[in-house]
Parts: C-alpha cells; sequence; structure tokens
C-alpha cells in the first residue's frame, strides 16, 4: 500500500501535456498499472478467505448448505460444491475476457477509427457455441449420474418406514416390528401439529433411524400434497395422494432436529412439524423394543 503515493506529482501533469504524442504508450501504461494491482487483488482474495474461515468442512465451503448427514447427503453436497467450482470458472474467464478487451482493445484516444473490428470470425463463432454445449454436457452428466445414486432403491433394505402426511402432522409406520394386539400391529408413531401452548415440540411425532443402514421412506399422503424434508439430509420429496413415492438413505452420523413439511398444505402448513433422530443401530435396537412394549401395553400408539 505503501507504493500507492510514491508517483511524483508532477507525473500526470506531464503526462497531460504529451497526451496527444503518447496515445501509443497508454495501453503500456495500463498494462503496468495492472501488474501492481494483480497481486494485491490475490493477498486481498486470500485474506478475505483466510478470516471467513475456509476448511474443508464449514458452512463457507459447503455455500450455506448444512452439514450432510447421509451419504447420499454428501453426493448432493459435492454436486452442488462442484457446480459452484465451474461456475466461478467460467466466470472468471468471462469477466477476464471482458476486461481484457475492455483495457487493450478500446478506441485509442485521439484517433478517429473505432478499435479493430472482428465479425464473422468462423472459428470464434464455432467456439462459442460448442464450448456451452460441452458446459452443458458435463452439468448434465454429473447431476444424471448423481441423481441415478440418489434415487436408487436396493432390493432389500435394513429398515423400511411409511411416513404418512395429512393436515397437519406426520404418522410413521415401522411395518417390520409388530405389535400385536394394537390396532395397526405395529409400531406407529404419531404426533400432533405444532402449538404455540406447547411451543417446546413435546407433542410431535418422533422418527427414529438407525446410522449405518440402509432406510426405505414410502411417502403416502390421506388429502393433499405434502413434502417431506429432514434439512441435512439435504433432500426432500413430494407426499402426492394415490401415488406413493419412495427414497432411501443411509445415515452417516448420529443427531436430531426438526423436520418440516416443505409444500404448503392448508392453514397449519407450517406447524406440521416432526422431531428426527438419528441412533446408533443398539440405540435403535433398544428404542424400538421399548415401543413394542409401551405400544403392547397400551393397546397401540398413544
Ligand atoms: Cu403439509
Amino acid at each position: 500500500m505503501s507504493s500507492v503515493p510514491s508517483a511524483p506529482p508532477s507525473r500526470d501533469a506531464h503526462d497531460q501535456g504529451r497526451s496527444g504524442r503518447s496515445a501509443a504508450a497508454r495501453p503500456a501504461r495500463a498494462r503496468t498499472r495492472l501488474g501492481r494491482l494483480a497481486p494485491r487483488a490475490a493477498l486481498l482474495a486470500l485474506l478475505a478467505m483466510a478470516t471467513t474461515g475456509c476448511t474443508p468442512d464449514n458452512a463457507f465451503t459447503r455455500l450455506g448448505m448444512p452439514a450432510p448427514v447421509t451419504r447420499q447427503g454428501q453426493v448432493i453436497l459435492t454436486l452442488w460444491q462442484g457446480s459452484w467450482i465451474a461456475a466461478w470458472i467460467v466466470g472468471a474467464v468471462v469477466w477476464g475476457l471482458i476486461i481484457w478487451a475492455i483495457i487493450f482493445h478500446r478506441k485509442k484516444r485521439g484517433s478517429a477509427a473505432p478499435p479493430h473490428q472482428v465479425r464473422y470470425n468462423l472459428p470464434i463463432e464455432m467456439l462459442y457455441t460448442v464450448v456451452p454445449f460441452i458446459m452443458v454436457g458435463v452439468l448434465f452428466f454429473f447431476t444424471a449420474r448423481d441423481e441415478n445414486y440418489i434415487d436408487k432403491l436396493s432390493a432389500h433394505p435394513a429398515v423400511t418406514i411409511t411416513i404418512v402426511g395429512y393436515q397437519w402432522s406426520w404418522q410413521f409406520q415401522y411395518k417390520n416390528y409388530p405389535v400385536p394386539g394394537s390396532p395397526t400391529g405395529y409400531v406407529t408413531e404419531n404426533g400432533e401439529p405444532w402449538s404455540p401452548e406447547t411451543a417446546g415440540h413435546s407433542q410431535l411425532p418422533v422418527l427414529v433411524i438407525p446410522e449405518g443402514e440402509t432406510v426405505r421412506f414410502n411417502l403416502v399422503s390421506t388429502d393433499v400434497i405434502h413434502a417431506f424434508w429432514i434439512v441435512p439430509f439435504e433432500f426432500k420429496r413430494d407426499v402426492i395422494p394415490g401415488h406413493p413415492n419412495h427414497f432411501e438413505v443411509t445415515a452417516t452420523k448420529t443427531g436430531s432436529g426438526i423436520g418440516h413439511c416443505t409444500e404448503l398444505c392448508g392453514l397449519y402448513h407450517s406447524r406440521m412439524l416432526f422431531k428426527w433422530r438419528v441412533v446408533t443401530q443398539a440405540q435403535f435396537s433398544a428404542w424400538i423394543h421399548t415401543q413394542q412394549a409401551a405400544q403392547q401395553k397400551a393397546g397401540g400408539a398413544q
């Protein structure tokens, strides 16, 4: 920064005096100025990255996405980051070309003629037609590959849960875990919509899934279209009446939070919340056994 005022004040006046003669020298001056500014800009960018905490895994490098809790979520996050990197590279090349043209190919002062014009240049026209097709092709390839992975359904998932969406709450049905004598015959989680009176979420339905196992969700609705969203899955899917939807996840870390309906489904849509918990496999077995015993004793889910 100390070199900024180092230019002698007389220099500008001197240059102005000979501006008519030294027009050809201006691009060279612009180049020197650019040469001085470029390292400073790079240093500033480096400083900005360092001070914002640019470590391998934080909200900055995840570009606003939450930390994923599933393998599928990690794939979605990587696609998101890759798309941003590609967009920044394309943006940098385009901005670079625009700035280069503005600085080095502008109309010369004192010259009546316009700058050298490039029109009907077949190689350049072919280049800017073909390059976008290649970019779309690359983005399409990675999107299709990851979408196939995310939508893949295994033949024998470890746990299958039927998610029933209704105005305005959820029911979670663990059909593989029987509860003899109960109305449904299996472990069922019920809940109520969130309400201001019980803002501690105590009455919300609870969804529990094990870590490290394939969990399939079958999504059904009894009334209107809802959508099932656990934010750190980095994923949501519609819950449509008469059209069951499915997806699978493999959780990679334990955790908990609040899930949402993410399709405007009526007056109390915003209250259609549920609790979710990813627990270890041992904790999941213990939870299921507790639910089976409790629901058998009570004659069904409470
Ligand atoms: Cu809803």
